[in-house]
């Protein structure tokens, strides 16, 4: 199904133009700025890595780093506290110790010298992001036996402090060791956040304790969708499609993500899409079902009833066990595409608005997830939802996730409210990236790797002041078309590259010819990691 697949044998003249590109510097996103200089660093079985003394945390990336040159070169240098005072030679050196005060938490100074290399952060964050540049210094093929970093010097940081990929488990699922690899290929792209969409109509995925049924009833369907999503009629095969992580599972992912700087945003699905929840509990729904689990995609009618006390009990209940899994203090709510159907013809929604004074259902929205929010900060952490949340009023201290196109963002910013921006339009990533023919089938509309070079997370029209608000950009990647970890990488690959120069590289440097030819060596990389990327870029004029 995968067509354009790439590690497929390309022509001649691509070959050529892959070989010319590995001997230059070729790093993706570009940094703020690159200077070659002259000669190389040689990694030979006498390099040595050297760190602060006493930091624990650079000797973890320290650790990684030498990982990283033994699948280069097969020979894995040792790592070493540095002597204070004693400038490092023939080695490289990892710091804390030279601050500059403009780089911030995320940016880093990179020396390469004939001498030595010298890799300078006022984090380790910093550190292991400049870590990231070495590799791509490095050849894309592995065991290349002796390999030369060349002489550079690099100041980098990054533009954007949320610079994001979600992705879907509930339509299909994917397990922890890919999505172990998932968070990988985020850190090797300099991205930070990843947004993890645990609850929808078609799946719970999570382990709850206290309301274990979520999972063993919704976290599990009958039947498997085949084939179209169009007028055809629908087929399901005979299969129970599912799966969910328990808790230790997720505590191993968030810890993993944490050993690469990537903050996990769990995504538990309310007051709308939440049908795999009231099939198992159906209590928490207006009607009181009963309901299955989704088989189709779509929005549906039944979600979360907002005049039953009970729902917000259990919401609470299930939020509270949900937050300690994870370190980052950002929970996402959802709040998209939540039908008023139920809630007009429910007797104890219509109570609620009367009492609380609501003029209509999207007031009740309102109040709904404003209630959630103060139970979410009460525990210290704070919430971000789809652009709908906007309807009917704000909550006080929520950030708002932008899909519907650049709008409900640039009214979020103007209300003084952080926003991260995932347009439709360009970072949706469950859309097809070459010509329709070509592609595996996919949601409609058409996302080329230029399109997605071209995404400006900065709308011009807002001021200077209302711009501090936007936090970044975020690409998605909804899975109702897309069942296999390959399908994921294939929709991800090239595009996550080009979602990461466009939130690292400042503006004015956006340059996509430059973009084009830096990936040739991209793409090299990604066959080296054995990733299914796609090569619709090369059938296609952007
Ligand atoms: C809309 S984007 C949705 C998802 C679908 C997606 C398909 C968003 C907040 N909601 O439930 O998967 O369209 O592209």
């Amino acid at each position: 199904a995968l067509g354009n697949a790439g590690g497929l044998a390309g022509g001649p003249a691509q070959a050529q133009q892959l070989a010319e590109a590995s001997s230059s510097i070729s790093l993706i996103p570009q940094p703020v700025r690159l200077r070659a200089g002259s000669g190389s660093f040689a990694i030979t079985p006498a390099t040595t890595i050297y760190i602060d003394p006493q930091n624990e945390e650079l000797r973890a990336i320290g650790l990684a780093l030498g990982q990283q040159l033994k699948q280069a070169t097969g020979m894995q240098p040792p790592v070493k506290p540095a002597t204070v005072g004693k400038p490092v030679t023939g080695g490289i050196f990892l710091t804390l110790q030279r601050p500059v005060d403009t780089l911030g938490a995320e940016g880093y100074t990179l020396h390469v010298q004939p001498a030595r290399v010298v890799l300078a952060a006022n984090t380790p964050q910093g550190v292991f992001l400049g870590l990231q540049t070495i590799g791509q210094l490095l050849p894309a093929q592995r065991g290349a036996g002796a390999v030369r970093l060349p002489a550079v010097e690099v100041v980098d940081k990054p533009r954007y402090k949320w610079r994001g990929m979600h992705l879907d488990v509930s339509r299909h699922f994917f397990p922890v060791e890919f999505i172990k690899k998932y968070i990988d290929y985020l850190a090797r792209h300099k991205m930070n956040t990843f947004h993890w969409h645990l609850t929808d109509d078609q799946g719970w995925r999570i382990e709850i304790k206290k309301y274990p049924r979520l999972t063993s009833v919704g976290g599990w369907r009958e039947g498997t969708l085949i084939g179209h999503y169009s007028d055809q009629p629908h087929r399901f095969d005979s299969t129970r499609y599912g799966g969910f992580y328990t808790q230790e599972q997720v505590k191993d992912v968030v810890r993993y993500a944490q050993e690469r700087y990537i903050t996990v945003v769990p995504e538990i699905e309310m007051p709308g899409h939440a049908v795999a929840a009231l099939a198992a509990y159906p209590e928490f729904s207006c009607t009181g079902g009963p309901f299955k689990v989704e088989r189709l995609w779509g929005v549906f009618d039944d979600i979360f009833c907002a005049g039953n006390e009970q729902t917000f009990t259990f919401l609470q209940d299930v939020l509270a066990e949900v937050m300690p899994l994870f370190p980052g203090n950002i929970v996402h709510i959802g709040g998209d595409e939540a039908p008023k159907t139920r809630w007009h013809t429910c007797p104890k929604c219509q109570a609620r608005m009367k009492a609380e004074g609501l003029q209509n259902e999207h007031e009740l929205q309102s109040y709904f997830v404003q209630r959630i929010e103060k139970f979410v900060n009460s525990r210290g952490k704070r919430i971000i939802g789809w652009d709908e949340i906007l309807e009917g009023g704000l909550a006080p201290n929520a950030a708002v996730m932008s899909w519907r196109g650049m709008e409900g963002g640039v009214m979020a910013a103007r209300q003084q409210h952080n926003v991260v921006m995932a347009p439709g339009s360009h970072v949706y990533f469950d859309h097809a990236q070459g010509e329709a023919s070509l592609e595996p089938l996919s949601f409609g509309g058409y996302l080329p790797l230029s399109k997605v070079y071209s995404f400006e997370p900065t709308p011009p029209t807002l001021t200077a002041a209302e711009q501090t608000y936007i936090l970044g950009g975020q690409a998605n990647i909804w899975t109702e078309y897309i069942p296999s970890q390959q399908q994921v990488e294939y929709m991800a690959f090239p595009r996550m590259a080009a979602l990461a120069e466009v939130l690292w590289t400042p503006a004015r440097q956006r340059n996509w010819t430059s973009f084009q030819q830096r990936m040739q060596q991209q793409y090299q990389r990604y066959a080296a990691w054995g990733v299914t990327y796609s090569r619709s870029a090369f059938n296609v004029q952007p």
